[in-house]
């Protein structure tokens, strides 16, 4: 790893900055020694206001197109914003990302383009903790002087739930009502949820699905977050967004549901981590040793 280009990449530059990243995402460079040399410590954000925010929700519901709108509006304000685009690495694709590079404009922009910072992680190619592995990117980025980073990622699946709560605060997207209400398969990322967002309220059924939610949420225990509708592309609601997201606190009852999702990553890294993992494997389908040997040598620091 070299000192050099950790500080390069803190100085503004881009190109240092990318290579940095790849070495934490190829896990050559670790957060530590990257603190080390910045001469920082572990921070554990407990913040008024969030620096990293996730904006979760299945395919296709328009968080790319939402999140261009969002990247605009903000760095037009002045503020230096990354955007980690978190690849469900289609294997039929070979997950290029090409249609989020495509929906992300605001890097054209000549008048904003120096504010924003976009980079996709392909978690296909990952051995190691994608979520923890995303945590680090974000805590560098942030080092690096970036003011808020966003972290985009499908809803759906463990690790990809988990990528989100090592956010600050969660934002989930959601569609117009399809008729089916709100289904428990969603229930445990709204759990998680500061805010939502139903976009497409260009099409019938956005409104509905908004009540539906509030709904759902006046049931539970504590406030409800709270519920927006915004249109991509008509641009309605954009701007009360991203004024509502800027100021976002985490609502009371999403706290203990990221804990526990960050406890579990982290508990995660530690078996995935380890150098005796491919061992410890062979051993238990040797019949050498059961799990609870296995967890005890995986777990002894
Ligand atoms: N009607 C309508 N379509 C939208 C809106 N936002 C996004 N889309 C479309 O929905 C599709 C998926 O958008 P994308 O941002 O890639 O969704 P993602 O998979 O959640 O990132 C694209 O064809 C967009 O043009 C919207 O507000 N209204
Ligand atoms: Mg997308």
């Amino acid at each position: 790893m070299n000192p050099d280009q950790v500080r390069d990449a803190v100085d503004g530059n881009r190109r240092a900055l990318a290579r940095t990243l790849t070495n934490i995402e190829n896990g050559t460079t670790t957060i530590q020694s990257v603190r080390k040399i910045l001469d920082k410590n572990e921070t554990n954000h407990t913040l008024e206001s969030w620096r990293s925010l996730a904006i979760t929700g299945a395919p296709g519901v328009g968080k790319s197109c939402l999140i261009d709108k969002l990247l605009k509006i903000w760095a037009q304000d002045g503020i230096k914003i990354a955007l980690l685009a978190i690849d469900p690495s289609s294997p039929r694709t070979g997950g290029a990302l090409l249609g989020d590079r495509v929906r992300i404009t605001a890097i054209d922009d000549e008048k904003i383009k120096n504010n924003i910072y976009i980079r996709s992680i392909a978690t296909r190619k990952s051995s190691g903790s994608v979520p923890l592995i995303v945590a680090d990117m974000v805590e560098f980025l942030l080092m690096a002087k970036w003011d808020r980073v966003i972290i985009e990622t499908v809803g759906s699946g463990q690790s990809e739930v988990r990528c989100a709560a090592i956010a600050d605060r969660i934002v989930v997207v959601e569609g117009p009502a399809r008729g089916d209400g709100v289904q428990a398969e969603k229930a445990g990322l709204l759990e998680l949820a500061d805010a939502v967002v139903v976009n497409k309220s260009d099409l019938s059924g956005a409104e509905k699905h908004a009540e539906e939610l509030l709904e759902s949420f006046q049931l539970g225990i504590g406030d409800a977050p709270p519920v927006m509708l915004t249109s991509a592309l008509n641009e309605t609601g954009i701007i009360e967004a991203a004024s509502t997201l800027l100021k976002l606190t985490d609502s009371g009852r999403s706290v203990r549901a990221r804990w526990r999702e960050r406890l579990l990553a982290h508990n995660e890294r530690k078996i995935l981590e380890s150098p005796q993992l491919d061992d410890i494997i062979i051993s238990l389908a040797e019949g050498l040793i059961s799990v609870s040997e296995a967890i005890k040598i995986l777990g002894g620091d």
